[in-house]
């Protein structure tokens, strides 16, 4: 590793939501400092907070200055590693942020687009996990609390740095916090941080996504 690797920028979240940990954030403390496809990862745990975490994602932004950005969420109940295909331009919180607000049906930028596109491959990163027996699917909303909020706030910071891609992956709970929520599916930390590096490769190794069927099995 040294100090002229091109970065990837990778995002995760605190802890929110009664929960004691946030899986998001500990696959973020694995893959920090780690050197993929020749890229060195540069890693940030983001706060639960509408609005600071736009301003943390810039600074990160700002001093990273990376190729890719991936950033990473809790989907607790989801049973697969879940790509997003787009953000939407608002806020509709279902509970308070970490700092007791509640945003009702705000745009996160007043005048600006619907929605943005993910740029990451998506499609080929679905496939990819899928060969490595990772459970994965394209996911067609990423809700309308934190992790759309910054999802929306990347994509529109890259819109103004063109090249660099970005996107969003939301990871199910793991096994120790399964167990409080009986029924939902769960999957271990070693599998989550072995399916984002994996996606990571895929990005790297793909500029144009292919097309096939990514969705849900159910
Ligand atoms: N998941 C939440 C916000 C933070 C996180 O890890 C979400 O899906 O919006």
């Amino acid at each position: 590793m040294n100090a002229f690797h091109p970065t990837i920028l990778l995002t995760g979240f605190e802890p929110f939501g009664g929960e004691p940990i946030n899986p998001s954030a500990e696959i973020v403390r694995r893959l920090d400092g780690r050197v993929i496809g020749r890229h060195r990862v540069v890693g940030r745990v983001l706060s639960c907070v509408f609005g600071r975490a736009r301003e943390e994602l810039h600074a990160a932004l700002a001093d990273a200055a990376p190729r890719v950005v991936l950033a990473l969420g809790q989907a607790g109940g989801r049973s697969e590693l879940s790509l997003e295909r787009v953000a939407i331009n608002v806020d509709d919180a279902r509970i308070p942020d970490n700092a007791g607000q509640q945003p009702i049906d705000q745009p996160i930028v007043d005048g600006g687009p619907t929605a943005y596109w993910s740029t990451l491959p998506i499609k080929a990163i679905v496939a990819a996990l899928r060969s490595a027996a990772l459970p994965a699917a394209v996911s067609q909303t990423a809700g309308t609390f934190l992790c759309n909020h910054l999802f929306f706030a990347l994509m529109h910071a890259l819109d103004r740095r063109p090249g660099v891609r970005g996107g969003f992956l939301h990871v199910p709970w793991l096994p120790e916090q399964a167990a409080c929520h009986p029924g939902d599916f769960a999957l271990p930390l070693d599998e989550q941080v072995r399916g984002v590096e994996l996606a990571l490769k895929t990005t790297l190794s793909t500029t144009a996504d292919t097309r096939e069927s990514g969705g849900a099995l159910a």
